[in-house]
């Protein structure tokens, strides 16, 4: 049995979604594809010889009848629209963070999905399928390090192409945000951001980089340097400092080559490759589950609270201040326990 994939947005990652589908991943085929771009849907239709068909929207997407479940991956002030109307429709659907471009949206989505009754929405936060965030979870989970009091993070990105306003706090940042509350199982209450001084490589009405302080319901300080056009790689990093211990997040494996007097290793440049196992884990279990009518990944619920913290990161960037963060009880249609086993 197949699951039959309608894909909203032909871009960057919904290309590679779309080539991981059908080319890596099993129990699943695209059968419907639009961009508003109509030539790019028509291209990757071409270069992946899929039997899907071209649809003129979205909307034409989600309520074709031969599509089971929704992928969006169109950019990010279009998600709240196609997820909603994949409620709407009572189809599952896979979209890409952000779930909304605001917390408000977010909480529509939220509600829609409880007055479903059903599960239906899965939010693109793949680091918590990558094996090293689930390695270092585990360091957490199992007490290795005594209780976490501080986490160091890095988002370094070579270059941000397309980039503007607060996009490093709401497309780049968003990530640490969802992937540090699953590590340590706790959520934020407050955040601060500092301005260092701006790189020279970039229009000066960007700033870049940023620093982040979080702070969570436990007390533990998060501090987390983004840095989009950072020249050098890709380059993620997540140290945790516990009672007892430290625990790094692995670095990407690659050979230690000796030659020329240098011992040196490659660093990535891309995210597509940084994370191209977490994506392939991600949209297979996510196939698996939604073929036996579970959602298990990160929820509309998560994309919300992500929502709220980064709407707080963005008036602490604009104020200068400690902006406090309330995150509401989770309802108890959404699962809140972490743990892995
Ligand atoms: P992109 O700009 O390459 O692709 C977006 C595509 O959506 C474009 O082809 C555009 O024409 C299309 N589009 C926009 N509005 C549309 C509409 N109303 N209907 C149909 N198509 C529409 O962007 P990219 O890099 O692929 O990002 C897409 C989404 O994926 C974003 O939300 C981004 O945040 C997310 N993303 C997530 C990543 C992750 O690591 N989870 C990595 C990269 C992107
Ligand atoms: P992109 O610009 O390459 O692709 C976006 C595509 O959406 C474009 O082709 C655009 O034409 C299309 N589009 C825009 N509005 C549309 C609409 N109304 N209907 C149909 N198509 C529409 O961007 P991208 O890098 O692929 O990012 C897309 C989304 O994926 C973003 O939300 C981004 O945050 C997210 N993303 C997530 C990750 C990740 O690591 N999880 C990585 C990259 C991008
Ligand atoms: C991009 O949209 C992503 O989601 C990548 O994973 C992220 O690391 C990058 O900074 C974003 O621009």
């Amino acid at each position: 049995m197949f699951l039959k994939i309608g894909v909203i947005g032909t871009g960057a990652i919904g290309q590679d979604h779309i080539r991981r589908i059908t080319n890596n991943l099993t129990g699943a085929k695209i059968v419907a594809v639009t961009d508003v771009n109509a030539e790019q849907a028509k291209a990757i239709v071409q270069k992946e010889n899929l039997d899907a068909k071209v649809y003129e929207n979205g909307h034409d997407v989600i309520n074709a009848t031969e599509v089971d479940a929704v992928i969006v991956t169109s950019w990010g002030p279009t998600h709240e629209e196609f997820v909603l109307a994949s409620i709407a429709a009572g189809k599952p659907v896979f979209c890409e963070k952000p779930l909304a471009t605001t917390a408000e949206g977010c909480k529509k989505i939220v509600d829609a999905e409880i007055a479903y009754g059903k599960p239906l929405v899965q939010v693109g936060f793949m680091r918590r399928y990558d094996k090293g965030y689930r390695a270092l979870k585990k360091v957490v989970d199992h007490d290795k390090i005594g209780e976490p009091l501080m986490v160091h993070c890095a988002h370094r990105a070579p270059s941000a192409p397309g980039f503007s306003g607060d996009m490093a706090l709401t497309d780049s940042f968003v990530h640490e945000i969802d992937v540090l509350r699953w590590l340590l199982n706790d959520e934020y209450v407050s955040a601060q951001v500092i301005l260092p001084r701006n790189t020279r490589l970039v229009d000066k009405a960007l700033q870049d980089p940023h620093i982040v302080l979080l702070e969570t319901k436990q007390g533990i300080r998060i501090d987390t340097e983004i840095f989009v056009n950072c020249q050098y790689g890709y380059d993620i990093q997540c140290q945790i400092v516990g009672e007892t211990g430290i625990a790094n997040l692995p670095e990407p494996s690659s050979v230690v080559l000796r030659s020329e007097a240098k011992l040196s290793t490659d660093i990535l440049v891309d995210w597509k490759d940084r994370f191209i196992d977490s994506y392939d884990v991600e949209l297979q279990e996510w196939i698996n589950s939604t073929l036996k009518g579970e959602m298990n990944g990160p929820s509309a619920w998560d994309g919300y609270v992500v929502a709220v913290t980064a709407d707080a990161c963005v008036e602490a960037k604009h104020t200068g201040q400690i902006v406090p963060i309330s995150i509401p009880e989770c309802p108890s249609f959404y699962k809140k326990d972490f743990t892995l086993v």
